[in-house]
């Protein structure tokens, strides 16, 4: 009978040493690989049989690469060293210089510290900065270690003294250095924003997974690029820093190496204090399907587990928990042979022969070049997985009074004792002056060190990071290709995401775009109507599609392919953000322009992964995000997670985001086709954003003369029928056809003439008063300009309700220039499951609404009978004591 024991007994210990025994002969005789494999077929029989295995994600708490498969380091130590401390040197001293001279200005010492050999045995040895004429490698560096990226930039001569000394301050003097790594701030030099905890890993596996999309659609050259990523350990607790893993597996993505700077402490304290960080994430990636390295132990290490023929040594170093790590650091040689060594008499031995001095620098394996040229190269070497590299390391590492503790992420002075015991504990060898007065130190360049540093540079292809976009290329399409969209339309009358989908289909025909264009969508095509593209374009599957699809004999099947152009992402709109952003900047770090469009539920966007749209931004990056089922009251039916009311205003934040609230088809095209010539013809640093709607009603041909309105926010849609208008009606989405109703019963009902108003982007509009206003207020000497708004308004006049299928506060964004004119409609408080005649009633933004705004104002200004207006209310169906939906 198969029985479950959660205790193992050793029932036959005779039998059990004979199987041991075994094993230990396949080992001497045929060594690990052959007894792996037949471990594995062992594994495999008895799993057949039914036995129950452990499954294993982890391996004992030592380094993955065993010191008799290293390879011999192949640079020269001593002078990598001196480069490093140098490095060292300098980015302490601008993190300390700047605190003492501006006091709480911030920055991190330690977590260089931790990171600086990771990072040296990369610069000197794997970071390509370019393969041939192609771009090199994408390096995310973690964000906060920016002190020593900027220390080594200087040391390459890249940043001069000034810069360092204007570390953190950006606003004062020229040239200023940012905290840390912005594209926005420092355009030629970062390439990637990662200081928001989680958006470098994401980004970084959808980069890889980007490149070889452009790979597979031959854009671009296959190349052993890769993209690096140094993450903190506590970083890995974000969601989105784990999130994507498995794509990253089962992409093969062998172009992607992560690299964790396990110091074991995040800010306050502790990771993982009653556990191992390491072996958890190692499980974690494993289970993801990662090739894992482990880089724990350096190499003085080896020497001891040679010794440890009981294997209690790797017992210890098993039970410890990372709290006990820290403590050793945080406590010395004495401490560490006390409490680590001294646990068994036979592990205390092991370390006789050294001082507590020398037992207190046994290194861990993040600190030693030798083990980490090793693991990366292997990652560099590995097929079909992407890597993670867990390297052990120590933050504020061989800072006196800082190293190890709990405050250490806090640090940013150092007083003069320990800047001392700093240079001896890094050997750092400075001119008297420069090091009394904690200054820069660059060598000269004759100097061997500076020599290496910059041959090394010369044999990976230059310098990074570095971010050097070419002019782009890309011509955009005359309007006139978006004809469909211009000329109005038949019945069945189409949504404007219906007619976006019919414009993306033009653009991705078109000769200069079509290539360019990357459709990205999370698991919503059918509710935006865009299968339709799923055959005409193709599924991006970088295996190709191995299965026949069981929609193969219809017209729009389901088709994966190699070159497939549309990244179907599944549910994840940050993983769709990450892609996103790796498409919108493919212009800087693949030298190609790409187009992206993000097409998604509107409410999962800004709402859900605002702070990778913001690190978009950052990155300069271009290209249109489409927010379908826009509209708390168009989206019928879906209720209070779905209906979305706010996306306009989150969009409002973000500096290079134009966003758009079209009404119909010509809106869009015009917004799109201007949008592709500012971004990839002007070159201008923005992207866009678009509501799109799945309410169908009929699309007008493209009035006379309003594409300058179009873009700027608001053009005069259609005037009063009969008689002068005393009033003005703006509408924005599918409520511009409330808007257009209600002007049709003010006139009917009531006699009142109203001109209706398409408003495609009270954003824009607010932007550019903004921007008129401060020039006004700076120039009190010069004639006012008056903005766009008050110009296009001209001589309109009365009052103005507002009615949109958003929040009051997106109207209310013109309402500085409007003099006291403006009423707003719109849909605060939560959606409900109803359709859009009660949604748009409960909301008050129907076109009843809308008159009943528009007559009360009136008679409050004195322009219409308040006794006729009560009565109006009544005739319209306008309940007057309900709850106020903003609130309901
Ligand atoms: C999303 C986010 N939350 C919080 C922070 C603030 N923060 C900056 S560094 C840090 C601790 C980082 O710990 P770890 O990732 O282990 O990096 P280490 O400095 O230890 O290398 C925190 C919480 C941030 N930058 N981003
Ligand atoms: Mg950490």
């Amino acid at each position: 009978m198969h029985q479950k024991k959660s205790v193992r007994v050793d029932l036959d210990p005779q039998e059990t040493s004979e199987w041991l025994a075994a094993l230990d002969q396949v080992v001497d005789e045929g060594g690990p690989d052959r007894a792996s494999f037949l471990l594995e077929r062992l594994a495999e029989r008895a799993r057949a049989m039914g036995v129950e295995l452990p499954i294993q994600h982890n391996t004992p708490y030592i380094n993955t690469i065993p010191p008799e498969e290293e390879t011999p380091y192949p640079g020269d130590r001593a002078l990598e060293r001196r480069i490093k401390s140098l490095t060292r040197w300098n980015a302490m001293a601008m993190v300390s210089r700047q605190n003492k001279f501006d006091h709480g200005i911030g920055g991190h010492i330690a977590t260089y510290a931790s990171i600086a050999t990771l990072f040296e045995v990369g610069f000197n040895h794997f970071f390509h900065a370019s393969y041939g004429d192609q771009p090199g490698d994408c390096v995310y560096f973690q964000g906060h270690a920016s002190p020593g990226v900027y220390a080594r930039a200087f040391l390459e001569g890249r940043l001069t003294a000034e810069h360092l000394e204007n570390f953190r301050h950006e606003l004062r003097d020229h040239p200023g250095l940012p905290s840390y790594p912005h594209p926005w701030l420092l355009p030629g030099f970062w390439q990637f924003p990662t200081v928001s905890m989680g958006i470098a890993p994401i980004n970084a596996i959808y980069q890889a997974r980007f490149m070889r999309y452009l790979e597979n659609r031959g854009l671009i050259p296959e190349t052993p690029r890769k993209v690096w990523a140094f993450l903190g350990d506590g970083e890995m607790d974000e969601p989105e820093s784990m999130g994507s893993l498995t794509l990253a597996s089962r992409e093969k993505l062998d172009n992607l190496i992560f690299v964790i700077n396990a110091n074991l402490q995040r800010l306050d304290g502790p990771v993982r204090g009653n556990g191992k960080i390491i072996q958890e994430l190692e499980a974690a990636f494993h289970g993801a399907g990662w090739n894992v390295i482990k880089v724990l132990w350096g190499t003085d290490w080896d020497e001891l587990l040679a010794r440890d023929k009981s294997g209690l040594l790797v017992k210890r170093m098993e039970e410890c928990v990372d709290g006990e790590y820290q403590s050793f650091k945080a406590k010395g040689g004495a401490y560490i042979r006390k409490e680590f060594f001294g646990k068994y008499p036979e592990v205390l031995k092991l370390v006789d022969h050294l001082s507590d001095e020398q037992v207190g620098r046994l290194r861990r394996g993040g600190h030693d070049p030798q083990k980490i040229y090793n693991a990366y190269k292997a990652a560099v070497e590995h097929r079909g997985q992407p890597t993670v590299i867990l390297a052990k390391t120590i933050k504020g590492y061989g800072v006196a009074e800082i190293e190890a503790r709990n405050p250490t992420h806090q640090q940013k002075e150092l007083n003069d004792r320990a800047v001392q015991l700093f240079r001896q504990r890094f050997d750092i060898q400075l001119p008297e002056g420069v090091a009394n007065n904690v200054e820069f130190y660059r060598p000269p360049d004759s100097s061997p060190e500076m020599a290496y540093l910059h041959e090394r540079r010369r044999q990976l292809g230059g310098y990074l990071p570095e971010r050097k976009p070419p002019q782009s290329r890309i011509q955009t399409p005359p309007l006139e290709a978006f004809a469909d969209l211009l000329g109005g339309s038949k019945p069945p009358h189409p949504s404007t995401a219906m007619a976006f989908v019919r414009m993306l289909t033009v653009l991705m025909k078109n000769p200069e775009t079509g290539k360019r264009v990357v459709p990205i969508i999370p698991d919503e095509a059918r509710t935006f109507g865009m299968e339709s593209l799923f055959r005409q374009f193709g599924i991006y599957a970088s295996g190709g599609q191995l299965y026949k699809p069981h929609d193969a004999d219809m017209f729009l099947y389901y088709k994966e392919q190699k070159d497939g152009q549309i990244l179907e992402e599944g549910i994840t709109e940050a993983g769709s953000m990450a892609s996103c952003t790796a498409a919108g900047t493919a212009y800087a770090n693949y030298h190609i322009e790409m187009i992206p469009f993000f097409i998604y539920y509107s409410m999962f966007g800004f709402q859900r992964v605002g702070d990778l749209i913001w690190a978009f931004a950052d990155a300069r990056g271009k290209g249109f995000l489409m927010g379908g089922t826009a509209g708390r009251t168009t989206l019928s039916g879906e209720g209070l997670q779905h209906q979305d009311g706010h996306s306009l205003v989150l969009a409002s934040t973000v500096p290079t985001c134009a966003a758009y609230d079209p009404a119909y088809a010509y809106e869009i095209a015009v917004i799109v086709q201007d949008g592709i010539r500012r971004m990839y013809q002007e070159q201008e640093n923005r992207f866009y954003y678009l509501t799109l709607y799945n309410e169908n009603y009929a699309m007008p041909p493209m009035p006379e003369g309003v594409t300058e309105g179009i873009l700027q926010g608001i053009y005069r849609f259609k005037s009063a029928a009969n008689g002068k208008a005393k009033l003005q009606l703006f509408g924005s989405g599918p409520i511009l056809n409330e808007a257009v109703r209600a002007q049709e019963i003010l006139a009917e009902r009531y006699s009142i003439a109203a001109d209706v108003w398409s408003v495609t982007s009270y954003n824009e509009l607010r932007r550019e008063a903004l921007r008129v206003e401060r020039k006004n207020r700076l120039h009190p000497d010069q004639p006012p300009e008056q903005p766009y708004i008050v110009k296009a308004l001209g001589a309109a006049e009365g009052p103005i309700v507002a009615a949109t299928d958003y929040m009051k506060a997106v109207a209310d964004q013109v309402a500085p220039w409007l003099a006291g004119r403006l009423v707003t409609l719109g849909t605060d408080g939560f959606g409900r499951s109803d359709n859009r005649e009660f949604l748009r009633r409960h909301f008050e933004v129907n076109a009843e609404s809308i008159v009943a705004a528009a007559l009360s104002r009136l008679a409050r200004d004195g322009a219409f009978d308040p006794a006729k207006a009560r009565q109006a209310f009544t005739d319209l169906g306008i309940k007057t004591e309900t709850v106020d939906p903003a609130v309901a």
